[in-house]
């Protein structure tokens, strides 16, 4: 093996290493959203893809939304609505009563913006 070869097999068992604790990090469950959560919505779609919001039971939910087009939010198993200007911004913050899975979405378009998980 060359010593540049030497270098890059190094390098890598540093990477596998690392990726190993990260793995082993997020193993014992799944990891909970820390302070307020920002979605923002451009040309009707999340940016960076449907958000992930993860709280405990009983614990307070908290984000707010600002879109690029107007439409309804509405929180799926809470059954929270909420209408968002074009170019507007609005927050919902509640006590995560109700725990599962739940969709984040722009009402009229279908379109999910978050997850909502609250772990019993
Ligand atoms: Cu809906």
């Amino acid at each position: 093996m060359s010593q540049q070869g030497r270098k890059i097999a190094a390098g890598l068992a540093v990477l596998v290493a690392l990726s190993g604790l990260l793995v082993a990090g997020c193993g014992t469950g799944a990891k909970l959203t820390k302070g307020p959560v920002h979605i923002v919505v451009k040309n009707a779609k999340p940016v960076g893809g449907v958000k992930d919001i993860t709280v405990k039971k009983g614990k307070p939910v908290g984000f707010s939304v600002t879109s690029d087009v107007a439409d309804e939010i509405h929180v799926h198993g809470y059954n929270y609505h909420k209408d968002v200007k074009k170019g507007g911004t609005i927050s919902f913050d509640f006590p995560a009563k109700i725990d599962g899975n739940f969709v984040i979405e722009l009402e009229s378009r279908s379109e999910q913006i978050a997850s909502l998980t609250v772990e019993p």
